[in-house]
């Protein structure tokens, strides 16, 4: 992405355990290979940030079972502003690959690969993973009310607020659903967004902005520069 300029863990890593740090080297060394877009020492930074939000170190032989839902959904809150309790459980669940509602030090690394410097094909990915309310594949008119009306709804109008949602489902069915069977297929949204670039985040916002993600960044990436 030509973002990799030269990039030091802050000094945090010295204190730490030789045995803990050659732990984190060889983890960086295996899932850098295995993530788009960041090199190795980035995600040394990534696996020290990800300890520090755990609360916990990780202890080399010890399993640690990773971030819970209410502690992911605080950094998607203070860190990238989130505020949609819907949309935030979304994230948790494409993060936690594995479903076992944990986001273990891998699924951060390749969640934060698309979430802060993904593809526009990775991004649609991922927006329609957490549109998916229910993971059948298909986003409903039913999960596209419940996340309108969420997002929406927080100043309350004189008139019925469901009338209007229902009828903006049906103005964005008209609008993306090719194959007219009254849902979204990744096939229809894929093919909406890439016509329409902002329609990518049509049912919530559920990726950083630039400025939380150049925050985020500096913050773990480049601390030290400025000590
Ligand atoms: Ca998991
Ligand atoms: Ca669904």
């Amino acid at each position: 992405m030509g973002r990799a300029v030269s990039v030091r863990c802050p000094t945090f890593m010295s204190e730490m355990s030789a045995m803990n740090r050659k732990l984190i080297q060889t983890l960086a060394e295996t899932t850098s290979k295995q993530v788009a877009h960041f090199n190795k020492t980035e995600v040394e930074c990534l696996i020290r940030e990800f300890n520090v939000l755990l609360g916990e170190q990780a202890i080399p032989g010890k399993a640690v079972t990773g971030l819970d839902r209410g502690k992911f959904r605080s950094i998607l809150h203070n860190i990238f502003g989130m505020t949609d309790d819907m949309i935030m459980d979304g994230v948790f669940r494409t993060f936690d690959k594995d479903n076992d509602s944990f986001v273990s030090m891998k699924e951060w690394i390749e969640g934060l690969s698309v979430f802060l410097r993904g593809t526009l094909e990775e991004k649609i990915k991922y927006c329609f993973h957490v549109y998916d309310l229910n993971g059948d594949n298909y986003v409903s008119r039913e999960e596209m009310f419940h996340m309108l009306k969420n997002s929406l709804t927080r100043q309350p109008t004189e008139e019925d607020p469901d009338e209007g949602i229902k009828d903006l489902v049906e103005i964005t069915l008209k609008k993306m659903d090719h194959d007219h069977d009254g849902r979204l297929s990744f096939t229809d949204f894929e093919k909406a967004v890439r016509e329409e670039n902002l329609l990518l985040e049509a049912f919530g916002t559920c990726l950083p902005d630039i400025t939380s993600i150049e925050i985020f960044e500096h913050h773990v990436f480049q601390v030290q520069l400025e000590q």
